[in-house]
């Protein structure tokens, strides 16, 4: 598979914007942006219909491949109900973490993390996979998010590749140096060369040559925006996109 990069979208504004970009393949509808838009914390307060409007927002402008951050996706009762309407609005991939629901953002520093039962989550991925054909569904691995060992991340990649597993992320919070996700992705690339393997390196810095097929920039044209929205409001006299600008992307 040829290395793809993702980029994060959470309006129909910034999906027209990242389809006209050469850089990015594919797009990333973050629950963290979902819910920082409407000023509430990433904790999957956010409703599953307004994710879903979301999706069809920017499936509306947009024919790049959608990846959808499902959280936990819910319980193993809903979540073959998420996958449908996901399905029906236009994702392509779905990404799901093994973390316990109600999950907490996995960048938040100070608080503890709690994983998913193995079995448990492998049957989520099951119950996906068996009600689409479509959508690629892919487990997030949290175990160095939650301070466990290498080890036990293996032994939950193994579980979900053999539940049915498109693909696997392994997600890290290291700061800057990027070593637990490299000797991970060594590892996992010599024992499932065959299973696409992604990464979301907000916190640490990839190198340029790295075993990755789907890297997500996974926050920043939220990160972007309000960069920009914080400068003017303390008075920093940012440069401002004129009306044009907006008819142009958005049309008249
Ligand atoms: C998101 O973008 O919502 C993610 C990635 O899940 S992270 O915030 O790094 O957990
Ligand atoms: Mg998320």
């Amino acid at each position: 598979m040829k290395q793809q990069y993702f980029i994060e979208v959470h309006s129909g504004l910034s999906a027209l914007l990242a389809d006209k970009s050469n850089l990015y393949q594919g797009l990333w509808l973050s629950s963290l942006t979902n819910s920082a838009i409407k000023g509430i914390p990433d904790n999957e307060i956010v409703s599953i219909q307004e994710r879903i409007e979301l999706v069809r927002e920017v499936r509306n402008v947009s024919q790049k491949p959608i990846m959808v951050d499902a959280d936990t996706g819910g319980s193993i009762e809903h979540f073959p109900y998420w996958v449908k309407q996901f399905e029906k609005a236009g994702v392509n991939y779905i990404m799901i973490e093994d973390k316990c629901f109600p999950k907490k953002n996995s960048l938040l520093d100070g608080v503890i993390q709690e994983l998913e039962d193995v079995d448990i989550f492998s049957q989520k991925i099951k119950v996906g996979k068996e009600i689409t054909k479509n959508i690629k569904i892919y487990a997030r691995l949290e175990s160095l998010i939650a301070k466990k060992s290498m080890h036990e991340a293996f032994i939950r990649a193994d579980a979900y590749i053999k539940a049915g597993a498109d693909g696997i992320m392994i997600h890290s919070k290291q700061k800057v140096e990027c070593t637990e996700v490299m000797e991970f992705a060594e590892k996992f690339k010599k024992e499932y060369p065959n299973i696409p393997l992604a990464a979301v390196p907000t916190t640490y810095i990839l190198p340029n040559e790295n075993p990755f097929d789907i890297i997500i920039h996974a926050n920043y044209l939220l990160r972007a925006s309000l960069k920009a929205m914080q400068n003017y409001f303390d008075g920093k006299n940012p440069e401002l996109a004129s009306v044009e600008d907006i008819f142009n992307i958005v049309g008249k």
